[in-house]
């Protein structure tokens, strides 16, 4: 009902505007409330007619189609739990499990049946000689004859009885049988044997290394250490040895060779301190083997007796005062 004066004012106010313009204004401010929409011709020559009262509120539309379903509401509380379900079928068999550990020894197996019957056993010793048989009866005594020598003998008496056996000799024993056991035996020893063989073989390589070789049954070793000849003596004494001996040509290769490793010369055990000019080994006795250098032993060192044996890189020996510090090899 305010809106007639107003839009006259309007028009009376603000006559450059054009009535389109107005409408078109005036149009959009009323669609805020579509039931209430009063629609105005296009103006023709005229001024716009007034605005008619609002109509009666329309019959109850029908009822509208569901909406569209609502969001998922919040999760509910937990349920009680259900019965347990019946057992599921057999899972695949698991991987082979690992070894497991060696089991104890078993208990001892029943005895073996008896083996066959020995062989015949031998011949057992002849029994005892019978007694003697008894003596014969006498013959029978002759008939007087005229005076004269006395009768002649009677015919000997009859064999005595045989007399009883001796007893029979003891059943020898079953010989096959014990030649079985003696020969498990021999393999059993074998075995020992050869692992003992190998086992002597491999010690006796780390033994020797880096500073002994074998000859034959003997072992040099050297100490490394340079000493007079009562200390070398000693050093090898100490290790349930000897100082070098060698009684041979191989066994004093040997000997060099480790002088030449350690390119000092040695002592030897031998000397002549009991009789000059006669060498000795520990035991006393005279050498069976000796490599001297040209003109040694000379039992000379300015003036000093040499009682003692040293030997060369080159193996040949040299009598020198005991006193010299030199290489120390022991033999075993
Ligand atoms: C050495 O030092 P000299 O020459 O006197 C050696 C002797 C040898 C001699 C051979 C301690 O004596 O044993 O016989 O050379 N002395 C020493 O020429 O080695
Ligand atoms: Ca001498
Ligand atoms: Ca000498």
């Amino acid at each position: 009902m305010i809106l007639l004066p107003l839009s006259m004012l309007l028009l009376l106010t603000q006559p450059w505007r054009s009535l389109g313009t107005e409408m078109k204004i005036y149009s959009q401010k009323i669609l805020a409330n579509a039931c209430t929409l009063v629609v105005c011709s296009p103006p023709e020559d005229d001024l716009p007619g007034c605005d008619g009262q609002d109509g009666k509120e329309g019959p109850r539309g029908e009822k509208g189609d569901p909406g569209p379903p609502g969001m998922p509401g919040p999760a509910g509380r937990e349920g009680p739990s259900g019965r347990q379900g019946s057992m599921g079928p057999p899972g695949t068999p698991g991987p082979k499990g690992e070894t497991g550990p060696k089991g104890g020894v078993g208990v001892p197996g029943m005895q073996g049946s008896p083996g066959p019957a020995g062989l015949k056993g031998e011949i057992g010793a002849p029994g005892e000689p019978g007694a003697p048989g008894r003596a014969g009866a006498a013959g029978p005594a002759g008939t007087i004859g005229p005076q004269g020598p006395s009768g002649a003998r009677g015919p000997p008496g009859l064999k005595g009885d045989r007399g009883t056996p001796g007893e029979r000799g003891e059943k020898g024993e079953s010989g096959l049988t014990e030649v079985k056991a003696v020969r498990q035996q021999v393999a059993v020893l074998e075995g020992h044997l050869r692992r003992l063989q190998n086992a002597f073989s491999h010690y006796k390589k780390a033994a020797l290394f880096p500073s002994g070789l074998a000859v034959g049954e003997k072992i040099f070793k050297t100490a490394g250490v340079v000493k007079s000849y009562s200390d070398a003596w000693q050093v090898c004494s100490e290790a349930k040895g000897q100082l070098a001996s060698p009684r041979s040509a191989a066994e004093n290769e040997a000997v060099t060779q480790l002088v030449r490793v350690q390119n000092k010369p040695a002592y030897l055990s031998m000397n002549d301190n009991t009789t000059e000019g006669r060498f000795t080994y520990p035991t006393g006795e005279s050498l069976v083997y000796s490599n001297w250098a040209s003109g040694e032993p000379n039992n000379s060192d300015e003036g000093k007796p040499e009682n003692c044996v040293e030997i060369f890189p080159e193996g040949k020996w040299n009598d020198v005062p005991c006193s010299k510090e030199l290489l120390v090899i022991c033999e075993f």
